[in-house]
């Protein structure tokens, strides 16, 4: 094992232990809310709805990759075309001796900006943070087989652990891609760039991958696609939750609808009760009747405009540097520096 010093500041570096080689975790987490209290809380709200995070368990991660593959489904294919033609531009742009990536997920990705990385630079760290152990050992596996002048460090945690922990002196590319801001609410998206940008440096960069605003006609397909992978993505939630909190949704007594809201600018998703029936909560000893034609909306996902974003994020101390797209201007690559 190399020297890990430099990925974590002194003053959080004891607050990791090696899991497994090269992966870490902390030796105490304390997230802000538990996953039973986010979802009773927000089942209670006006209208009923869902933190998107409940839908990665190991089955509904299996289906988003599977969803990732779909010909209607566009945004990861053409993510991916816009970092194969701009990885070069993008790294180039960004001098940094650190990748750290939000999510694991998406190895295949940000190969292209390590390959450019080492050609320019011939070392690096990679630093995925994702709470899937699975995911941090595949990316670590592929990384040794494919990419051994990076220095791998995964980190076995939440989003907001992994980069609080993170030296503000390591010139540091934070990357964020496959348009999952769009799954954030209002709130989230204040308080996510809020610690982001908390957590950055002087010479760090951010890479935000984002999916455009667009036609209705190209947005609902990808979201409601023929196989129906996306409505078992979507109702996968729901035994998650049953295991989560003891409740009994039923599966078979709920419907998927999703929708592309224009005023919002987000594509909302829907579970729809069948028929009225009783929801119990064996472990809060409450219970709610879900009544028929009644919604839970379990995600969104927003679409933007990145010149508006661009701006937007300038109250974070987020800069614009480079805004890469693909030739149908349907996703966008934005790379930002933290001002001082
Ligand atoms: C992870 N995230 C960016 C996906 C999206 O497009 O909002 C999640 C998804 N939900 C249904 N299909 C894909």
């Amino acid at each position: 094992m190399k020297e890990d010093r430099a990925l974590f500041s002194a003053d959080h570096r004891q607050l990791w232990r090696m899991a497994e080689p090269a992966i870490w975790t902390l030796k105490e987490s304390h997230p802000e809310e538990d996953p039973a209290t986010s979802i009773m809380r927000t089942l209670w709200d006006q209208p009923r709805w869902l933190e998107a995070y409940h839908l990665y368990d190991d089955r509904g991660s299996e289906l988003f990759e599977q969803i990732c593959e779909l010909p209607e489904y566009y945004l990861t294919r053409t993510e991916q075309a816009i970092l194969e033609r701009d990885a070069a531009k993008i790294i180039a742009a960004a001098p940094v001796n650190s990748i750290v990536e939000l999510g694991a997920g998406s190895a295949k990705k940000t190969t292209h900006l390590l390959t450019e990385q080492i050609r320019l630079r011939g070392a690096g760290i990679f630093a995925p943070i994702d709470v899937s152990l699975p995911g941090l050992i595949l990316s670590r596996e592929f990384n040794r087989a494919h990419l051994p002048q990076i220095e791998f460090h995964g980190l076995h945690a939440r989003y907001e652990e992994g980069f609080g922990s993170i030296d503000k002196g390591l010139p540091t590319l934070f990357v964020f891609l496959g348009s999952t801001l769009g799954n954030f609410n209002a709130s989230s998206f204040v308080r996510f760039f809020s610690q982001l940008s908390e957590a950055m440096g002087p010479k760090d960069f951010l890479l935000l991958g984002v999916d455009r605003v667009k036609d209705r006609d190209i947005l609902e397909p990808a979201y409601a696609d023929s196989q129906g992978l996306t409505a078992e993505f979507i109702l996968n939630v729901f035994d998650n939750i049953n295991h989560l909190v003891g409740s009994n949704f039923d599966l078979v007594k709920m419907r998927y609808y999703s929708t592309y809201n224009a005023d919002w600018q987000q594509i909302e998703m829907y579970a729809v009760s069948t028929e009225a029936q009783d929801i119990r909560f064996a472990s809060f000893n409450t219970s709610f009747c879900w009544e028929k034609n009644d919604q839970i909306l379990v995600e969104i996902s927003r679409k933007f405009d990145p010149e508006r974003l661009q701006q937007q994020l300038r109250f974070f101390d987020l800069h614009p540097v480079l805004h890469c797209t693909d030739p149908k201007e349907w996703f966008s690559l934005l790379l930002l520096k933290k001002l001082a």
